[in-house]
């Protein structure tokens, strides 16, 4: 285990050449620049809420691996599927109260509903 104390960064400096420091810079933005756009693209999350036995928006668009958080704010039970060749899914009921975070990982349109309520119609665009 280090200690941080035996880190002596004016020492690690000395002992790398410039040239050496370049490609140490150049890995780092990549991978930062790597991890940024994951994150970026993971933390990507859009809300929509179930209410009055409807979706609050008729259509969304989000990007590839976004999250679309499925908020029931409504006094019935709602759950959602959406049934496609490319991407499936079908939730447990969903309290009052309760949120259903579905990620999109593929890109494409899709019709989201309630088997509960059949009238309840979302198209999610993942582009
Ligand atoms: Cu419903």
């Amino acid at each position: 285990m280090i200690r941080l104390r035996e880190i002596r960064p004016d020492r690690l400096m000395r002992r790398l050449s410039p040239a050496a420091w370049t490609r140490v810079v150049g890995v780092l933005a990549v991978v930062a620049g790597w991890q940024l756009g994951g994150v970026v693209l993971a933390a990507e999350s859009k809300a929509v809420v179930q209410k009055n036995r409807a979706f609050n928006f008729k259509r969304i668009t989000i990007a590839a691996g976004g999250v679309v958080q499925f908020v029931n704010d409504d006094e019935f039970i709602h759950q959602v599927y959406t049934q496609s060749p490319d991407f499936n899914f079908d939730t447990a009921e969903s309290p009052p109260g309760n949120t259903l975070n579905i990620t999109f990982p593929v890109k494409g349109t899709f019709e989201v509903h309630c088997h509960i309520h059949p009238k309840m119609q979302l198209i999610v665009n993942v582009i």
